[in-house]
């Protein structure tokens, strides 16, 4: 359906638009390195900012939670040498037509109003002036994430829209050249902005009391959620009486899959998806720490940035694995088609893991668990792909792309020598004591690599509950 969709609104634009498509980018597009764990390095930085020109996405946000001077530190200047390397960072940026957005989370502490109050607004002046200094033209100030164990926060919207408020005065008074600041809410995802149909009241004191020029982020109805329909963000714009911006958090692994389990441990590789094809202020994508493999969802997220209306996510991606693994593409996609799914009991974004293993998977389970002959042919072909392609990436990815996946694909093939055995086991109606030392092995490896846990993963665990399950009389 919404490729039909797409394809009508095409046709529509090429009437009325004399043959050609109007591309109508998103204002703000770009990459907010806003994740926890390690911060990238100059060289990553560097190089994301060339990929934002290459993608024409305008902008880059400096946000690395694990900087301590972006928000633990907040209040102390940056060390000589890390300013050094900043101002280093803003002249890359200006060659390259980029925004550097220099943003501040000081949330942790910040004291909004009396005389502390005052005492923060000139610390958070004086931060704001240094980066000024090195060339420094756009500003965020950031306060996410500041819910306490019991998922209560102590922000006031009212005394907080005016501290932003007077940042934003202070600035603009003094500088002519620097652009409206941007913002990202303590409730920054809808479900957590309202109370059933009413607005909870931070925000609605916050929205009533910011200056409307402030460019509000939201993350969607979730932190980490499966899309933003139009009819979602025009309710959320209500709220807030502007065109919000959306910070989207994909691929961004930062966050465990399992109760027990690590961050940064699942690739993310998939397309950008279901975000709205209405207007928008700002649109930044979160990415992994994993510079390299975030290319790939952030390449998709720059189609669909400049020109949302007819972007399609299934053909955005082919065209980035194909500009980006050359003649390894199908591989690529092989492998990336297991890794693109992110949930947990908070978050859902992504394509299902590959669709077609599972489906192979799930018609064998099913048949085995009706007691009635199993055909396992489609299953065993997408068996023998994966490996095939997993064997020829981790011999032939150049060595940036192995280094940041390299465990992810040697679990893939683990998991695939332990569905092989399943089959074994199965064929054979009696499990092989192999399959379970090899799940065992597979759930330790968890800590560094997660893959495929709805598809090839999920089939080991299929198998060994069908083929240990007591047997009935
Ligand atoms: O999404 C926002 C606005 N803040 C944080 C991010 O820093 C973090 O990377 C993502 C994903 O875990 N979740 C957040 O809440």
């Amino acid at each position: 359906m919404k490729i039909f969709r797409r394809i009508v609104l095409l046709t529509l634009a090429t009437i009325f638009f004399g043959g050609s498509v109007q591309a109508a980018p998103v204002p703000l597009r770009g990459v907010v390195e806003g994740f926890y764990g390690t911060p990238w390095t100059f060289n990553d930085r560097a190089d994301i900012i060339d990929f934002c020109r290459q993608n024409n996405l305008n902008s880059y946000i400096y946000a690395p939670k694990d900087d301590p001077y972006h928000r633990d530190k907040w209040r102390k200047p940056y060390p000589a040498d890390k300013l050094d390397e900043l101002q280093k960072l803003v002249n890359v940026a200006k060659q390259n037509n980029v925004r550097f957005i220099f943003a501040v989370s000081p949330g942790l502490d910040l004291n909004y109003s009396g005389k502390k109050g005052d005492e923060d607004f000139k610390l958070l002046i004086r931060k704001l002036d240094a980066m000024y200094k090195i060339g420094v033209r756009d500003f965020a100030i950031f306060f996410d994430d500041l819910k306490d164990e019991n998922g209560r926060h102590h922000e006031n919207g009212k005394l907080q829209a005016q501290f932003l408020n007077r940042v934003q005065k202070n600035l603009r008074e003094r500088y002519k050249d620097v652009a409206p600041l941007i913002m990202v809410p303590t409730e920054y995802y809808f479900d957590d902005m309202v109370n059933g149909d009413k607005v909870k009241p931070y925000t609605r004191d916050l929205a009533e009391n910011l200056d409307a020029k402030i460019v509000v982020l939201y993350t969607g109805r979730g932190v980490v959620c499966d899309g933003i329909t139009d009819d979602e963000l025009a309710e959320a714009n209500k709220i807030f009486g502007r065109e919000l911006g959306v910070w989207w958090n994909y691929p961004v692994n930062d966050y465990p899959l399992t109760p027990d389990g690590n961050r940064n441990v699942k690739l993310a590789l998939g397309a950008i998806e279901n975000l709205p094809s209405a207007k928008m202020t700002a649109i930044f994508f979160n990415p992994m720490e994993q510079v390299q493999l975030s290319k790939i969802s952030l390449a998709t997220g720059a189609i669909y940035a400049n020109n949302p209306a007819i972007y399609d996510a299934e053909s955005a991606w082919d065209k980035v694995l194909t500009e980006q693994f050359g003649n390894l593409a199908p591989q690529m996609k092989i492998f990336a088609e297991h890794s693109r799914h992110m949930e947990n009991s908070w978050a859902k974004v992504g394509s299902p893991d590959a669709p077609e293993f599972a489906t192979a998977a799930y018609l064998v389970i099913n048949d085995m668990r009706k007691k009635n002959s199993a055909d396992f042919t489609a299953l065993e072909r997408k068996i023998d792909e994966s490996e095939r392609a997993a064997k020829i990436l981790l011999n032939r990815l150049p060595q940036k792309f192995l280094d940041e996946c390299q465990p992810q694909l040697e679990q893939l093939l683990l998991t695939l020598k332990a569905d092989r055995i399943a089959i074994e086991s199965l064929k054979a109606g009696k499990l092989d004591p192999q399959l379970k030392s090899l799940r065992e092995e597979i759930s330790a490896n968890e800590k560094r690599a997660v893959i495929s846990e709805s598809a090839a993963r999920k089939f080991i665990d299929d198998v060994i509950d069908i083929l240990d399950a007591p047997k009935s009389k």
